[in-house]
């Protein structure tokens, strides 16, 4: 196929918005975001011009890890509302020309799920061989932190459980798990919805035996994991039995990929999953991994994703999402404007030859909030983080500082619709980002040179002209230089963005491209010469 050939297809063309429901808009007054909440913020969604909204779990779950710990594939959780209401939205959606993608976590069940409750009380029934377990435990560590085994009070064995204790994985070399999953997958693309998203979906086949692992701390393991010998056997099972009896999208979370992998799964050759999207963004965490913020490298993911799958399959773009500190925390600067930072970072990724993947709130330039003590954290694996600290004699103030600094609670504080808040009538679950002037959609709506117009203003760009900003070759222009990205899409597209504080001249090769062009769109201090701090001038 040759490299910039326009494809209509759906998930290529449109761009996709995470909702984390727990977070969006509380219609019902009990300070949990709810799915009419979501039904009734569709519109906005709109107006932003994205055109997939992918939702975090809405599943029955106990809630231990926000929905990803799943007690009923087929059901919604009472907290988010009901089938009807969850009808309802799938209406508003159809009306507004809205694809909507849910969030299916099948590599484990929580062990409130009925298929691990009839595994505990049956050890001999079918039940129990739906969930991994062992007599002895091996040496792996859990993804949260502490050993991947418990043993169940009165049982003689050990479940594995990569995540939470509360989230036991799946066998799925059983294929009645495999059945049930693909049933679930079906009962909700019969009821309308465009598509999944797999949580971390490449880890469902684990290495035959189950040995020990030469690195067993949580983040080497997940390489080691990631991949697993039967994975593209179930992944092609997975296409067959479901996703090619719908016009839908199967978007894979991909923890451990590298570009091969990667390429392996969304080739056009052999298809098993549409789109999944690496981590070499998302294991970027800011400090938890205590690594700086390297623009080259930056640069440099886009450029080998780009290079590794390029139009021979399709990338997707994920930057931020609701497993990390905020956007403008990880990749800013500290004393930069943050408004003028967040546009930077949406040049960047927005106009990939990709799908991108806007967080709710990273439109608004949201920031990570403020956290004073241990009862403020609600994030699971924050919480084994304090844990586990106190438990190796850190102070409680160490102790927190390190929960602080890692805690998904950043990302997953409630949407602010206006000054006020907006997101609900009731105390939120989460106590809110503070809003230090203009962070909130009511706000931005009503200013053109708000974060959110810029965004607005990208993803136009984006659908009006897809042979450049979707499906133009990529290049990159300066990948050695410490600050300037500047990059190409297809023969007239080119992007300047400034990743730094300091102004920066712009070579003479670039501003002698840019004399042939119209600058469309600019943010900051920039010139055909010159870039000031974080600006930004897009031209075509
Ligand atoms: O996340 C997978 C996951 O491993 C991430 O938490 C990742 O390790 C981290 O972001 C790296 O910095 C998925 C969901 O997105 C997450 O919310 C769930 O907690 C997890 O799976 C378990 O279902
Ligand atoms: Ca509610």
């Amino acid at each position: 196929m040759s490299g910039h050939e326009p494809d209509e297809t759906w998930w290529k063309i449109r761009s996709v918005y995470q909702i984390y429901p727990r977070s969006y808009r509380d219609a019902n007054g009990d300070g949990i975001g709810d799915l009419t909440g979501i039904t009734q913020g569709l519109s906005a969604i709109k107006a932003l011009g994205a055109g997939i909204v992918w939702m975090s779990p809405i599943f029955r779950s106990p809630m231990a890890d926000n929905g990803y710990d799943m007690s009923g594939y087929r059901e919604i959780d009472p907290l988010f509302g009901t089938l009807a209401d969850f009808e309802a939205l799938l209406a508003e959606a159809r009306r507004l020309d809205l694809k909507i993608v849910l969030d299916i976590a099948l590599n484990h069940t929580s062990i409130d799920h009925p298929w691990f409750q009839a595994a505990l009380s049956d050890p001999t029934g079918p039940y129990r061989d739906y969930y991994i377990w062992r007599d002895e435990p091996n040496n792996w560590q859990s993804i949260f932190g502490g050993p991947a085994w418990s043993k169940p009070d009165g049982d003689d064995a050990y479940y594995l459980h990569l995540f939470d204790k509360t989230q036991a994985d799946l066998n799925w070399e059983n294929p009645a798990v495999r059945e049930e999953i693909y049933g679930a997958m079906r009962f909700w693309l019969d009821r309308g919805v465009s598509g999944f998203r797999l949580d971390v979906v490449t880890v469902i086949s684990k290495p035959p035996g189950l040995p020990d692992a030469p690195d067993p701390r949580p983040m080497p393991l997940y390489d080691l994991l990631a991949g697993g010998p039967r994975l593209h056997e179930w992944l092609r099972d997975m296409r067959r039995e479901v996703f090619d009896l719908y016009d839908c999208v199967a978007i894979g979370e991909g923890p451990g990929l590298n570009p091969e992998r990667a390429a392996a799964i969304v080739n056009p050759a052999d298809p098993m999953l549409h789109m999944i999207y690496h981590f070499d963004f998302v294991d970027h965490n800011g400090s938890r991994q205590g690594r700086d913020w390297d623009r080259v490298w930056f640069k440099s993911v886009f450029d080998r994703w780009d290079k590794g799958i390029g139009s021979n399959g399709w990338n997707s773009c994920v930057v931020g999402n609701h497993d990390l500190r905020r956007l403008i925390a990880r990749f800013g600067d500290g004393n930069a404007d943050p408004s003028l930072v967040a546009k930077a970072l949406a040049a960047t990724y927005l106009l990939q030859r990709a799908t991108p993947f806007i967080y709710q709130g990273d439109e608004l330039g949201l920031s990570d909030t403020t956290i004073t003590a241990v009862e403020e954290l609600d994030d699971v694996w924050a919480k084994t983080t304090y844990g586990l600290a106190r438990s190796k004699g850190h102070t409680e103030a160490e102790a927190l500082a390190k929960a602080v600094a890692m805690t998904r609670d950043h990302a997953r504080t409630p949407y602010p619709w206006t000054p006020e808040g907006g997101f609900s009538l009731a105390t939120p679950w989460l106590k809110p980002t503070p809003n230090l002037g203009g962070v909130d959609l009511a706000s931005q709506q009503a200013d053109s040179h708000s974060v959110w117009a810029f965004y607005r203003a990208l993803l136009e760009l984006r659908s009006k002209n897809p042979e450049t900003w979707i499906f133009g070759a990529y290049e990159d222009l300066l990948p050695a230089h410490e600050s300037l990205f500047v990059y190409r899409r297809g023969a007239r597209g080119l992007v300047c963005v400034n990743l730094g504080g300091k102004a920066c001249a712009l070579p003479g090769a670039v501003t002698q491209l840019l004399s042939g062009l119209t600058c469309l769109h600019r943010s900051g201090v920039a010139s055909t010469s010159l870039m000031g701090a974080w600006s930004t001038q897009i031209w075509a």
